[in-house]
């Protein structure tokens, strides 16, 4: 692919890209609005290097790729901004977000598409790096016995297992959603076939003994992790990273305790997976 009003450097052969050339501050014209949506279907997720975003900005700069999604349980939102996440960790810490292999909010009916997470601080001693997976690559490099089987296949992404108890706040007689979805779904923009399972939200595989349903995907969940499909992006301050929910999954990785690490992140919404 080649781009006149970005430039483009991979992360590695099979997902992420370092962006250069593009001001997020600023309203992107149609062409490096259009260039970097490409950036983002052809690399998966994407970064961009000393950013200055007001939350205006970085929200402005998510409506530019669709309505904004509101978070179905964390608390941890701006006050006059709920469409915004804080993303932070500090001495005082007991869970952070992102903490195992996930889609973000995959229990949805209708998964964001994307998140776009700036961070402002990050921890003074390296650490707090945030790990990411294609899911094109995890289906395609299944054997086809395998893909055949999982092609017609529903699973149950649900919010109680992620959600419940896991913040401060008491959460009796709240729900979480809940959702049935392709093990195997098409990308809608690009039109290939990811894996769309993940550790944080499916807890069953749909029409399948239990026995075989908790197998299948644990065997699945461990194949994503594989390292040749994934990338370990190194936050500096004022960095941005761009995911695609819909093909990608990341992986938080909180081995900085008790320093501190914070940022804002924005989520797109989606459609309904098929
Ligand atoms: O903090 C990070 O690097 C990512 C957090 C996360 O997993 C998320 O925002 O979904």
């Amino acid at each position: 692919m080649s781009y006149q009003t970005i430039e483009l450097r991979k992360s590695t052969p099979s997902i992420g890209a370092e962006i250069s050339g593009v001001d997020l501050s600023q309203p992107l014209g149609n062409q490096q609005f259009q260039e970097v949506h490409d950036a983002l279907m052809d690399r998966l997720v994407i970064f961009f290097r000393d950013q200055k975003l007001s939350v205006e900005q970085h929200m402005d700069f998510g409506r530019r790729f669709g309505k904004l999604h509101m978070h179905p349980a964390s608390p941890d939102v701006l006050p006059d901004h709920p469409e915004v996440l804080v993303i932070k960790a500090d001495d005082k810490a007991k869970y952070i977000a992102g903490e195992d292999w996930h889609s973000d909010v995959s229990c949805d009916p209708e998964p964001p598409m994307g998140s776009i997470l700036y961070l402002t601080e990050v921890p003074p001693d390296g650490g707090g790096d945030t790990m990411f997976a294609n899911m094109y690559l995890a289906y395609e490099a299944l054997s086809e016995p395998i893909r055949k089987l999982l092609d017609g296949l529903t699973a149950i992404h649900d919010g109680e297992k992620y959600y419940r108890g896991r913040y401060a706040n008491d959460d009796r007689g709240k729900t979480y959603p809940r959702a049935e979805h392709p093990i195997v779904r098409t990308h809608p923009a690009t039109g290939k076939k990811c894996l769309f399972v993940n550790r944080s939200f499916t807890t069953r595989i749909v029409g399948l003994r239990k026995t075989e349903s908790d197998a299948i995907l644990e065997m699945l969940c461990r194949h994503v992790e594989t390292p040749e499909f994934c990338m370990r992006f190194k936050w500096q301050p004022n960095s941005v990273a761009f995911w695609d929910n819909r093909c990608a999954q990341h992986h938080a990785l909180w081995d900085y305790y008790p320093n501190k690490r914070y940022g804002h992140r924005v989520t797109i919404c989606g459609d309904k997976p098929y």
